[in-house]
């Protein structure tokens, strides 16, 4: 069998598993949710016991947080974007991530900047070409506790999303940031869940991920996912990369020094996915124009990085027009877009989508979705739990409780693997 052909099965078999997840879940989650709200409801007496149960209902509303984090530049901020859709994290080859920035939903953009010490303040909220820049007012990275952004972006209503300063063996600054704020209880089991980024399983890594077990204890398995990241550099960038990194990510799901510490290993195209979300339309119709060239013309100038950046190349997109092509698909996503443009007339959307296909984001949204199942799963048996000793020996709800009773006795427990189901290694 082909790579082509398994990575298809694989592909096939994870869609089928989450949403197989995806079924019975939701309508658990609504349940419980209903049960504690009735149950609240029925405690308007006691403010103490409505409270608690309010608390645990509103528990499944909160959007699921996930912390990315990696080695520097692993393209943890580029993902992020990639997730969002919008290009809010300041991601370059020269821009470092320099604090533990959150990112959330709000209906305008605003920027708060936290000190270690002394008061917050706000920074403007201007995403530029390569992201938002952030006024530290000269603090030094290190007084610096974290950032809020909140954005208008869809996708952040249902995730809260953290970006990391990348974690460098050398120590520096900002990364002992980002090794605190993973080594940190409080914040730790703040976070749903820990996107790694990696490509090669450096000790590093394993060090860093170690960590994070220990902190977040059983769930760590199940709630953290690796990603085989920039995955369209493995193998040079040939057009034939993803299937590379696939490779190599299942044999990352093969190796017991990762499975002990992650559910899944996904490939995938941080740039690719990012651009494919934010593509401009004249960078659509160069890319279009670029495909409509004589096929020899588009081959030599896919020879090399140098060859299609050449300014003395006669062709309908400028050297400048190409160079930035370059830096927001990579030489991979440009080849990717020209095969799939000549020939064929896909319009912005559809090229998106192909993109977004390919790049593996959607597996790890997917991968994402059914994290939010096994939370909710959690949240069931925890708070009907809690409801059921609340409340179990009184007459103020007895059908709420009996209803609370038969949910959980149905609501099976979080088991390490739900995560990985939605990409378990074949
Ligand atoms: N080809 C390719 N380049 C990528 C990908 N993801 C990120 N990059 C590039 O790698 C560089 C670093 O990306 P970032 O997203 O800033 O990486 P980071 O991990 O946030 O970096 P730090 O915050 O400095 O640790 C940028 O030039 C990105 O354009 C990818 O999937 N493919
Ligand atoms: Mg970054």
């Amino acid at each position: 069998m082909s790579d082509e052909d398994d990575r298809a099965r694989t592909t096939g078999r994870r869609r089928r598993q989450a949403r197989e997840l995806d079924g019975p879940l939701r309508p658990t989650a609504r349940r419980a949710r209903r049960l504690l709200g009735a149950a609240a409801d029925a405690c308007a007496d006691d403010p103490l016991v409505e409270a608690e149960l309010r608390e645990l209902q509103e528990r499944f509303e909160k959007p699921l947080t996930v912390g990315l984090a990696g080695l520097i530049k692993s393209g943890k901020s580029t993902l992020l974007n990639a997730l969002v859709g919008a290009r809010i994290a300041a991601s370059d080859a020269s821009e470092c991530t320099q604090t533990v920035t959150w990112y959330r939903w709000g209906a305008t953009p605003r920027v708060a900047v936290h000190p270690r010490s002394g008061r917050s303040w706000e920074s403007p909220a201007m995403a530029g070409r390569t992201g938002l820049q952030v006024d530290l007012r000269g603090a030094p990275v290190d007084e610096i506790d974290h950032v809020d952004v909140w954005w208008p972006a869809p996708a952040l209503r249902t995730r809260t999303l953290i970006d990391t300063p990348g974690l460098d063996a050398l120590s520096r600054v900002a990364s002992r940031r980002s090794q605190e704020f993973l080594a940190t209880d409080a914040v730790t089991s703040a976070v749903d869940v820990v996107v790694y980024l990696l490509r090669q399983v450096r000790r590093a890594d394993l060090r860093y991920l170690e960590d994070l077990a220990r902190l977040r204890g059983d769930d760590a398995v199940a709630t953290t996912i690796a990603v085989v990241a920039r995955a369209d550099e493995v193998g040079a960038g040939r057009i034939d990369a993803l299937v590379s990194a696939e490779r190599l990510a299942r044999r990352h799901r093969e190796n017991p020094d990762v499975t002990r510490l992650c559910g899944v290993a996904l490939p995938v195209a941080g740039l690719l996915a990012e651009t494919a979300q934010t593509l401009r339309p004249s960078e659509a119709a160069d890319l279009r124009a670029l495909a409509a060239l004589d096929r020899h013309v588009v081959e030599e100038l896919l020879l090399s990085v140098d060859r299609f950046r050449r300014p003395s190349l006669s062709v309908p997109v400028s050297a400048h027009a190409r160079a930035e092509l370059l830096d927001r698909l990579g030489m991979f996503g440009v080849r990717t877009c020209l095969a799939l443009l000549r020939g064929n007339q896909l319009d912005a959307a559809a090229l998106t989508a192909e993109l977004s296909r390919r790049s593996g984001v959607e597996e790890l949204r997917r991968s994402l979705d059914v994290a939010v199942e096994g939370r909710d799963r959690r949240f069931t048996r925890d708070g009907l739990g809690r409801m059921l000793d609340l409340l179990e020996h009184d007459d103020r709800a007895p059908e709420v409780v009996q209803e609370a009773r038969r949910l959980l006795a149905a609501t099976r427990p979080l088991h390490s693997e739900s995560v990985s189901a939605a990409a378990a290694a074949p």
